[in-house]
Protein backbone atom coordinates (compact mmCIF):
# COMPACT_ATOMS: atom_id res chain seq x y z
CA UNK A 1 0.00 0.00 0.00
CA UNK A 2 1.14 3.47 -0.19
CA UNK A 3 2.71 5.08 2.79
CA UNK A 4 0.86 8.33 3.42
CA UNK A 5 1.31 11.13 6.37
CA UNK A 6 -2.09 13.16 7.86
CA UNK A 7 -0.13 16.69 7.29
CA UNK A 8 -1.92 20.23 8.33
CA UNK A 9 -0.27 22.42 5.82
CA UNK A 10 1.91 24.80 5.66
CA UNK A 11 1.78 25.99 9.43
CA UNK A 12 2.28 21.89 10.85
CA UNK A 13 5.41 22.00 12.72
CA UNK A 14 5.91 18.64 11.13
CA UNK A 15 6.93 19.68 7.58
CA UNK A 16 7.38 17.68 4.65
CA UNK A 17 11.31 18.10 4.53
CA UNK A 18 10.65 16.23 7.70
CA UNK A 19 8.69 13.54 6.58
CA UNK A 20 10.55 12.76 3.63
CA UNK A 21 13.27 11.31 5.91
CA UNK A 22 10.31 9.11 7.13
CA UNK A 23 9.85 7.16 3.81
CA UNK A 24 6.01 8.74 3.52
CA UNK A 25 5.28 8.60 -0.12
CA UNK A 26 1.88 10.32 -0.20
CA UNK A 27 0.56 13.40 1.84
CA UNK A 28 -3.33 13.50 3.34
CA UNK A 29 -4.38 16.74 3.59
CA UNK A 30 -6.86 19.65 3.33
CA UNK A 31 -7.30 23.34 2.67
CA UNK A 32 -7.88 23.78 6.49
CA UNK A 33 -8.35 27.46 5.84
CA UNK A 34 -11.45 27.69 4.02
CA UNK A 35 -14.30 27.38 6.21
CA UNK A 36 -16.96 24.52 6.14
CA UNK A 37 -19.21 24.56 3.05
CA UNK A 38 -17.44 27.42 1.24
CA UNK A 39 -16.08 26.29 -2.28
CA UNK A 40 -11.95 25.39 -2.30
CA UNK A 41 -11.02 27.33 -5.44
CA UNK A 42 -8.65 25.44 -8.32
CA UNK A 43 -5.96 28.15 -7.94
CA UNK A 44 -5.86 27.53 -3.93
CA UNK A 45 -5.93 23.67 -4.38
CA UNK A 46 -3.11 23.85 -7.39
CA UNK A 47 -1.02 26.03 -5.07
CA UNK A 48 -0.71 23.38 -2.16
CA UNK A 49 -0.73 20.51 -4.93
CA UNK A 50 2.80 22.00 -6.41
CA UNK A 51 4.00 22.54 -2.92
CA UNK A 52 4.06 19.47 -2.21
CA UNK A 53 5.04 17.79 -5.35
CA UNK A 54 8.22 20.67 -5.02
CA UNK A 55 9.24 18.23 -2.21
CA UNK A 56 9.01 15.16 -4.21
CA UNK A 57 5.53 14.25 -2.69
CA UNK A 58 2.49 14.02 -4.06
CA UNK A 59 -0.95 15.32 -2.90
CA UNK A 60 -2.79 11.47 -2.20
CA UNK A 61 -6.24 12.00 -0.39
CA UNK A 62 -8.16 14.77 0.70
CA UNK A 63 -8.83 14.42 4.56
CA UNK A 64 -11.50 16.09 4.72
CA UNK A 65 -13.88 18.37 2.32
CA UNK A 66 -15.88 18.38 5.19
CA UNK A 67 -19.82 18.14 4.94
CA UNK A 68 -21.74 21.12 6.39
CA UNK A 69 -23.92 20.28 9.26
CA UNK A 70 -27.28 21.57 7.22
CA UNK A 71 -26.51 18.79 4.99
CA UNK A 72 -26.14 16.24 7.86
CA UNK A 73 -29.61 17.68 9.37
CA UNK A 74 -31.08 18.61 5.97
CA UNK A 75 -32.53 21.91 5.92
CA UNK A 76 -32.84 23.92 2.68
CA UNK A 77 -29.75 25.53 2.49
CA UNK A 78 -28.57 21.84 2.13
CA UNK A 79 -29.21 22.20 -1.28
CA UNK A 80 -26.88 25.13 -2.19
CA UNK A 81 -23.81 23.84 0.49
CA UNK A 82 -24.35 20.28 -1.78
CA UNK A 83 -23.83 22.25 -5.19
CA UNK A 84 -20.94 24.32 -3.49
CA UNK A 85 -19.13 20.30 -2.58
CA UNK A 86 -20.08 19.28 -5.92
CA UNK A 87 -17.65 22.37 -7.11
CA UNK A 88 -14.69 21.91 -4.97
CA UNK A 89 -14.67 18.05 -6.13
CA UNK A 90 -14.91 19.51 -9.65
CA UNK A 91 -11.63 21.55 -8.63
CA UNK A 92 -9.65 18.19 -7.24
CA UNK A 93 -10.75 16.15 -10.18
CA UNK A 94 -9.20 18.96 -12.33
CA UNK A 95 -6.15 19.09 -10.31
CA UNK A 96 -5.59 15.25 -10.66
CA UNK A 97 -6.66 14.82 -6.43
CA UNK A 98 -9.12 11.89 -6.58
CA UNK A 99 -9.63 10.16 -3.16
CA UNK A 100 -11.78 12.05 -1.04
CA UNK A 101 -12.11 11.19 3.15
CA UNK A 102 -14.77 12.86 4.87
CA UNK A 103 -17.73 12.18 7.85
CA UNK A 104 -21.17 12.11 8.71
CA UNK A 105 -20.76 12.44 11.84
CA UNK A 106 -23.43 14.85 13.71
CA UNK A 107 -21.92 17.71 15.41
CA UNK A 108 -18.74 15.94 16.91
CA UNK A 109 -16.09 13.92 15.36
CA UNK A 110 -13.50 11.82 16.96
CA UNK A 111 -14.65 11.33 21.17
CA UNK A 112 -11.67 11.68 23.62
CA UNK A 113 -11.32 12.56 27.22
CA UNK A 114 -8.37 12.15 27.85
CA UNK A 115 -5.04 13.36 25.31
CA UNK A 116 -2.02 12.22 27.68
CA UNK A 117 -3.00 8.66 29.40
CA UNK A 118 0.22 7.65 30.77
CA UNK A 119 1.87 4.25 29.76
CA UNK A 120 4.35 2.50 32.62
CA UNK A 121 7.33 3.30 29.45
CA UNK A 122 6.83 7.05 29.97
CA UNK A 123 4.90 7.66 26.67
CA UNK A 124 1.24 8.45 26.43
CA UNK A 125 -2.22 7.64 24.66
CA UNK A 126 -5.54 8.96 23.75
CA UNK A 127 -8.00 7.62 26.47
CA UNK A 128 -11.56 7.16 26.64
CA UNK A 129 -13.80 7.30 29.93
CA UNK A 130 -17.18 6.63 29.54
CA UNK A 131 -17.99 8.00 32.94
CA UNK A 132 -15.87 11.22 32.43
CA UNK A 133 -18.09 11.35 29.22
CA UNK A 134 -21.15 10.43 30.88
CA UNK A 135 -19.99 13.36 32.88
CA UNK A 136 -19.63 15.22 30.14
CA UNK A 137 -23.16 15.13 28.66
CA UNK A 138 -25.33 15.15 32.16
CA UNK A 139 -23.27 17.60 34.55
CA UNK A 140 -21.88 19.69 31.73
CA UNK A 141 -23.91 19.69 29.04
CA UNK A 142 -27.28 19.00 31.16
CA UNK A 143 -28.36 17.63 28.18
CA UNK A 144 -32.21 17.51 28.83
CA UNK A 145 -33.32 13.75 29.52
CA UNK A 146 -29.07 12.35 29.05
CA UNK A 147 -29.74 10.58 32.30
CA UNK A 148 -31.80 7.94 30.95
CA UNK A 149 -29.03 6.78 27.84
CA UNK A 150 -26.57 5.25 30.65
CA UNK A 151 -27.45 2.80 33.47
CA UNK A 152 -27.82 3.04 37.28
CA UNK A 153 -24.12 1.34 37.53
CA UNK A 154 -23.11 4.29 35.04
CA UNK A 155 -24.84 6.88 37.06
CA UNK A 156 -23.49 5.61 40.42
CA UNK A 157 -19.98 6.69 38.78
CA UNK A 158 -20.60 9.31 37.59
CA UNK A 159 -22.08 10.95 40.91
CA UNK A 160 -19.27 9.67 42.77
CA UNK A 161 -17.18 11.66 39.73
CA UNK A 162 -19.09 14.76 41.32
CA UNK A 163 -18.12 14.83 44.65
CA UNK A 164 -14.44 14.51 43.93
CA UNK A 165 -14.08 16.48 40.30
CA UNK A 166 -12.43 19.86 40.58
CA UNK A 167 -12.93 23.20 38.63
CA UNK A 168 -10.09 22.79 36.74
CA UNK A 169 -10.60 19.06 35.69
CA UNK A 170 -14.37 20.18 34.65
CA UNK A 171 -12.04 22.86 32.49
CA UNK A 172 -10.18 20.39 31.43
CA UNK A 173 -12.64 17.71 30.12
CA UNK A 174 -14.48 20.51 28.50
CA UNK A 175 -11.55 21.64 26.64
CA UNK A 176 -10.49 18.09 25.49
CA UNK A 177 -14.08 16.95 24.26
CA UNK A 178 -14.60 20.53 22.48
CA UNK A 179 -12.01 22.29 21.87
CA UNK A 180 -8.68 20.06 21.46
CA UNK A 181 -9.56 17.22 19.78
CA UNK A 182 -12.15 19.08 17.53
CA UNK A 183 -10.51 22.37 16.93
CA UNK A 184 -7.83 21.61 14.63
CA UNK A 185 -9.91 18.86 12.58
CA UNK A 186 -13.13 19.94 12.84
CA UNK A 187 -14.37 23.15 11.00
CA UNK A 188 -17.26 23.45 13.73
CA UNK A 189 -15.51 24.23 16.79
CA UNK A 190 -11.63 26.14 16.91
CA UNK A 191 -9.40 27.40 19.78
CA UNK A 192 -10.28 30.70 21.31
CA UNK A 193 -14.22 30.04 21.08
CA UNK A 194 -15.12 31.87 24.62
CA UNK A 195 -17.72 29.54 25.78
CA UNK A 196 -17.51 26.25 23.64
CA UNK A 197 -20.38 24.54 25.45
CA UNK A 198 -22.64 27.00 24.87
CA UNK A 199 -21.38 27.05 20.93
CA UNK A 200 -21.75 23.15 21.79
CA UNK A 201 -25.37 23.30 22.68
CA UNK A 202 -26.53 25.22 19.91
CA UNK A 203 -25.12 22.80 17.43
CA UNK A 204 -26.78 19.75 18.98
CA UNK A 205 -30.41 21.67 19.01
CA UNK A 206 -30.01 21.68 15.41
CA UNK A 207 -30.36 17.87 15.68
CA UNK A 208 -33.65 18.11 18.18
CA UNK A 209 -36.12 15.41 15.82
CA UNK A 210 -33.40 13.90 13.75
CA UNK A 211 -33.29 9.66 13.95
CA UNK A 212 -31.39 7.44 12.49
CA UNK A 213 -33.65 7.26 9.43
CA UNK A 214 -33.55 10.81 8.82
CA UNK A 215 -29.63 10.75 8.83
CA UNK A 216 -29.49 8.15 6.37
CA UNK A 217 -31.82 9.41 4.10
CA UNK A 218 -29.71 12.73 4.58
CA UNK A 219 -26.41 10.60 3.96
CA UNK A 220 -28.35 9.10 0.23
CA UNK A 221 -29.11 12.29 -0.54
CA UNK A 222 -26.03 14.17 -0.47
CA UNK A 223 -23.85 10.57 -2.00
CA UNK A 224 -26.92 10.09 -5.28
CA UNK A 225 -26.38 14.13 -5.37
CA UNK A 226 -22.33 14.16 -5.78
CA UNK A 227 -22.09 11.14 -7.55
CA UNK A 228 -22.25 11.88 -11.32
CA UNK A 229 -19.43 14.66 -10.76
CA UNK A 230 -17.19 12.31 -8.33
CA UNK A 231 -18.13 9.63 -12.09
CA UNK A 232 -17.39 12.52 -14.24
CA UNK A 233 -13.55 13.34 -12.55
CA UNK A 234 -13.02 9.84 -11.50
CA UNK A 235 -13.01 10.88 -7.45
CA UNK A 236 -13.47 8.09 -5.18
CA UNK A 237 -15.16 9.30 -2.05
CA UNK A 238 -14.94 7.34 1.29
CA UNK A 239 -16.66 8.21 4.52
CA UNK A 240 -14.89 7.96 7.96
CA UNK A 241 -16.15 5.21 10.59
CA UNK A 242 -18.21 6.71 13.88
CA UNK A 243 -15.24 7.11 16.47
CA UNK A 244 -16.10 5.64 18.74
CA UNK A 245 -18.97 3.80 16.71
CA UNK A 246 -22.17 4.34 18.41
CA UNK A 247 -24.58 6.84 19.35
CA UNK A 248 -23.76 9.95 21.54
CA UNK A 249 -25.32 12.24 23.18
CA UNK A 250 -28.86 11.74 22.26
CA UNK A 251 -27.24 11.71 18.28
CA UNK A 252 -27.51 9.42 15.54
CA UNK A 253 -24.32 7.99 14.36
CA UNK A 254 -24.59 5.88 11.03
CA UNK A 255 -21.14 4.11 10.49
CA UNK A 256 -20.64 1.72 13.38
CA UNK A 257 -20.81 -1.55 11.93
CA UNK A 258 -21.18 -3.97 9.15
CA UNK A 259 -24.76 -3.48 8.94
CA UNK A 260 -24.31 0.63 8.66
CA UNK A 261 -21.85 0.00 6.15
CA UNK A 262 -23.60 -2.19 4.00
CA UNK A 263 -26.71 -0.35 3.92
CA UNK A 264 -24.63 2.77 2.83
CA UNK A 265 -22.66 0.96 0.23
CA UNK A 266 -25.73 -0.35 -1.21
CA UNK A 267 -27.67 2.76 -0.97
CA UNK A 268 -25.92 4.46 -3.40
CA UNK A 269 -24.36 1.25 -5.07
CA UNK A 270 -21.53 3.11 -7.40
CA UNK A 271 -17.55 2.25 -7.15
CA UNK A 272 -17.29 6.01 -5.81
CA UNK A 273 -19.31 5.38 -3.11
CA UNK A 274 -16.59 3.78 -0.74
CA UNK A 275 -15.09 3.80 2.68
CA UNK A 276 -12.21 5.44 4.81
CA UNK A 277 -11.37 1.76 6.73
CA UNK A 278 -10.29 3.09 9.99
CA UNK A 279 -9.41 0.28 11.79
CA UNK A 280 -9.18 1.94 14.95
CA UNK A 281 -12.58 3.58 15.05
CA UNK A 282 -14.23 0.52 13.89
CA UNK A 283 -11.94 -1.61 16.77
CA UNK A 284 -13.21 0.71 19.72
CA UNK A 285 -16.94 -0.83 18.81
CA UNK A 286 -17.44 -4.47 20.84
CA UNK A 287 -19.43 -5.10 18.60
CA UNK A 288 -16.81 -5.70 15.65
CA UNK A 289 -14.49 -7.93 14.47
CA UNK A 290 -12.19 -5.78 12.17
CA UNK A 291 -10.37 -8.22 10.06
CA UNK A 292 -14.01 -9.59 8.84
CA UNK A 293 -15.11 -6.23 8.08
CA UNK A 294 -11.96 -5.54 5.97
CA UNK A 295 -12.66 -9.08 4.56
CA UNK A 296 -16.02 -8.38 3.70
CA UNK A 297 -15.58 -4.21 2.33
CA UNK A 298 -12.21 -4.31 0.96
CA UNK A 299 -13.57 -3.74 -2.61
CA UNK A 300 -15.31 -0.65 -1.68
CA UNK A 301 -12.63 0.74 0.42
CA UNK A 302 -10.22 3.28 -0.94
CA UNK A 303 -8.20 4.66 1.71
CA UNK A 304 -7.05 2.76 4.91
CA UNK A 305 -6.18 4.06 8.39
CA UNK A 306 -4.03 1.88 10.55
CA UNK A 307 -4.29 2.12 14.21
CA UNK A 308 -6.12 -0.10 16.92
CA UNK A 309 -8.15 0.36 20.42
CA UNK A 310 -8.19 -1.75 23.14
CA UNK A 311 -11.74 -2.10 24.72
CA UNK A 312 -11.53 -2.72 28.73
CA UNK A 313 -13.69 -4.31 31.18
CA UNK A 314 -14.85 -1.17 32.76
CA UNK A 315 -15.99 0.20 29.05
CA UNK A 316 -13.56 2.35 28.60
CA UNK A 317 -11.19 2.33 25.27
CA UNK A 318 -7.38 3.24 25.20
CA UNK A 319 -5.47 3.44 21.70
CA UNK A 320 -3.57 0.18 22.10
CA UNK A 321 -0.33 -0.13 19.94
CA UNK A 322 0.17 -0.40 16.15
CA UNK A 323 0.51 -4.16 16.80
CA UNK A 324 -1.99 -5.17 19.96
CA UNK A 325 -5.40 -4.30 20.44
CA UNK A 326 -9.23 -5.15 18.58
CA UNK A 327 -7.49 -3.92 15.58
CA UNK A 328 -5.81 -6.82 14.46
CA UNK A 329 -3.49 -4.54 12.30
CA UNK A 330 -1.08 -7.60 10.49
CA UNK A 331 -4.14 -9.22 9.29
CA UNK A 332 -5.98 -6.14 8.17
CA UNK A 333 -2.57 -5.12 6.21
CA UNK A 334 -2.68 -9.17 4.96
CA UNK A 335 -6.06 -8.69 3.17
CA UNK A 336 -5.57 -5.05 2.19
CA UNK A 337 -1.92 -5.73 0.17
CA UNK A 338 -3.51 -9.09 -1.40
CA UNK A 339 -7.08 -6.69 -2.70
CA UNK A 340 -5.32 -3.57 -3.70
CA UNK A 341 -1.84 -3.44 -3.06
CA UNK A 342 -2.03 0.59 -4.81
CA UNK A 343 -4.20 1.91 -1.51
CA UNK A 344 -3.35 4.81 0.27
CA UNK A 345 -3.05 4.01 4.05
CA UNK A 346 -1.81 6.34 7.07
CA UNK A 347 -0.84 5.55 10.67
CA UNK A 348 -2.96 6.96 12.56
CA UNK A 349 -2.62 8.48 16.27
CA UNK A 350 0.73 7.98 17.83
CA UNK A 351 1.40 8.10 20.88
CA UNK A 352 3.83 10.95 22.72
CA UNK A 353 6.78 10.11 23.10
CA UNK A 354 10.46 11.84 23.70
CA UNK A 355 9.93 15.30 22.89
CA UNK A 356 6.89 15.16 20.81
CA UNK A 357 4.99 16.96 23.57
CA UNK A 358 7.67 19.66 24.05
CA UNK A 359 7.15 20.00 20.21
CA UNK A 360 3.45 21.10 20.80
CA UNK A 361 1.81 18.72 17.88
CA UNK A 362 -1.72 17.93 17.88
CA UNK A 363 -3.43 15.33 19.89
CA UNK A 364 -2.65 12.23 18.41
CA UNK A 365 -0.70 13.41 15.71
CA UNK A 366 2.25 13.22 17.45
CA UNK A 367 5.70 12.92 15.22
CA UNK A 368 8.11 10.88 16.87
CA UNK A 369 4.92 8.48 18.38
CA UNK A 370 3.79 7.98 14.54
CA UNK A 371 6.63 7.51 13.01
CA UNK A 372 7.30 4.85 15.12
CA UNK A 373 4.51 3.42 14.11
CA UNK A 374 5.16 3.82 10.83
CA UNK A 375 8.07 2.08 10.92
CA UNK A 376 6.20 -0.30 12.85
CA UNK A 377 3.67 -1.17 9.73
CA UNK A 378 6.03 -0.88 7.12
CA UNK A 379 7.66 -3.74 8.44
CA UNK A 380 4.36 -5.96 8.73
CA UNK A 381 3.87 -4.69 5.16
CA UNK A 382 7.40 -5.58 3.69
CA UNK A 383 6.51 -9.23 5.47
CA UNK A 384 3.25 -9.51 4.08
CA UNK A 385 5.09 -8.89 0.37
CA UNK A 386 7.37 -11.22 0.60
CA UNK A 387 4.55 -13.65 2.60
CA UNK A 388 2.32 -12.66 -1.29
CA UNK A 389 5.52 -13.47 -3.26
CA UNK A 390 5.69 -16.70 -2.08
CA UNK A 391 2.25 -17.68 -2.10
CA UNK A 392 2.25 -18.12 1.50
CA UNK A 393 -1.36 -16.67 1.82
CA UNK A 394 -4.42 -18.52 2.23
CA UNK A 395 -7.73 -17.20 1.39
C1 LIG B 1 -9.22 11.64 14.07
C2 LIG B 1 -9.62 11.35 12.70
C3 LIG B 1 -10.96 11.91 12.31
C4 LIG B 1 -11.12 11.89 10.82
C5 LIG B 1 -12.26 12.63 10.26
C6 LIG B 1 -12.46 12.34 8.79
O1 LIG B 1 -8.09 11.62 14.34
O2 LIG B 1 -9.49 10.00 12.40
O3 LIG B 1 -11.07 13.17 12.78
O4 LIG B 1 -10.02 12.48 10.27
O5 LIG B 1 -13.37 12.28 10.89
O6 LIG B 1 -13.46 13.16 8.30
Amino acid sequence: MEKTWRWFGKKDKITLPMLRQTGVEGIVTALHDIPNGEIWPLEAINDLKQYIESHGLKWSVVESLPVSEAIKYGSPERDQLIENYKVSLANLGKCGVKTVCYNFMPVIDWIRTDLEHKWADGTSSLYYDSTKFAYFDCKILKREGAEKDYTVEELEKLSALDKTITEAEKEQLIDTVIVKTQGFINGNMKEGDRNPVAGFNRLLKLYDGINRNRLRENLRYFLASIMPVCGEWNINMCIHPDDPPRQVLGLPRIVTGEEDIAWLLNAVDNPHNGLTFCAGSLSSGIHNNVPDLAKKFAGRTHFVHLRSADILPNGNFIEAGHLEGRGHLIEVVRIFEKENPSLPFRVDHGRLMLDDKDKGYNPGYSFYGRMFALAQMDGVMATVKDEISKNLIQN
